[in-house]
């Protein structure tokens, strides 16, 4: 009945799964965490509710309970490839990307959702955000990033995909509405833009240009100190190409390689 993807089988097991190799594996520093509460307090935050209804407050005690200190320096913001920045940020251990944090970490590549009057999931479909945007997967990552966003500290990076149809800085977009308004500017010593092109792919915006320009303009306006730098033509990074279509699967060594030898310069 929606147009979007059912809830992943298996729901409840993959995300207490997850929690318990995130606080023994991943990142044992969050220390002790109850991956059954978390569960609960999941669920409780879509079950039995309109799927259209679900508010960004509905998952406060999914966050309070699974909340746990962001490394000053280790956030990476990012849109448009964020199979890239699961490689790059590995794990937590070079950046702390939303995705590497124990709440965005339990649900990344995931979908869910339940029905009115139905304790039940609904595993056929699920509303996309153009259908209603009070889902419960949109109102999850709202309240995942506007959380991400107001433990950061230090220097945040961003990387932008430079060869995004509509430009590297989306807007709408969950960094432009989520993330930037819940800076703690007094937290925050810099921001660094990173703009990485696909392998061979187009070159439509860069530092300076186009919506990156706005970028910065509005950063600056807010008060942070920003640098911004591109990766140049000799040295192409990206994702897409052939691991488009296949999210959780093997890594493009080329991708790597070409993205290493930008990005491990800094
Ligand atoms: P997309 O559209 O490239 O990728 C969405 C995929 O990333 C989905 O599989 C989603 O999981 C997962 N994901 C991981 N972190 C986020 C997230 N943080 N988010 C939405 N989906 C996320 O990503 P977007 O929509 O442009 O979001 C990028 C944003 O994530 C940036 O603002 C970045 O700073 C932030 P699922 O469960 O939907 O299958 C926030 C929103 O970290």
């Amino acid at each position: 009945k929606w147009k979007g993807e059912g809830t992943t089988q298996n729901l409840e097991s993959i995300v207490i799964g997850r929690c318990y190799d995130y606080i023994r594996i991943v990142n044992p520093a969050v220390g002790e965490k109850n991956c059954s509460q978390i569960w609960e307090a999941f669920k409780n935050a879509f079950i039995n509710k309109d799927p259209c209804s679900i508010l960004p407050e509905d998952y406060e005690l999914f966050i309070n309970l699974t909340l746990h200190m962001i490394p000053p320096n280790k956030s990476l913001f990012w849109e448009n490839n964020q199979l890239l920045v699961n490689s790059f940020a590995d794990r937590g251990r070079r950046f702390m990307s939303l995705g590497d944090t124990l709440f965005g970490f339990v649900a990344d590549f995931l979908y869910w959702c339940g029905q009115a009057d139905s304790p039940g999931l609904d595993y056929e479909s699920c509303p996309t955000t153009v259908e209603c945007e009070n889902n419960a997967v949109e109102s999850f990552w709202r309240m995942a990033s506007i959380t991400y966003a107001h433990h950061s500290s230090g220097v945040i990076h961003v990387l932008l995909n430079g060869s995004a149809d509509g430009g590297a800085y989306p807007q709408p977009g969950f960094f432009a509405d989520y993330e930037i308004p819940n800076l703690q500017r007094g937290k925050i010593s810099q921001i660094v833009i990173w703009v990485v092109d696909d392998i061979e792919g187009p070159d439509i915006d860069s530092c300076g240009a186009h919506t990156v320009k706005t970028l910065e303009t509005r950063l600056k306006t807010l008060g942070y100190d920003v640098t911004c730098t591109d990766n140049n033509k000799s040295a192409p990074a990206a994702q897409r190409g052939p691991i488009s279509s296949d999210r959780g699967g093997s890594w493009n060594k080329l991708m790597f390689v070409s993205f290493a030898s930008f990005l491990f310069r800094f």
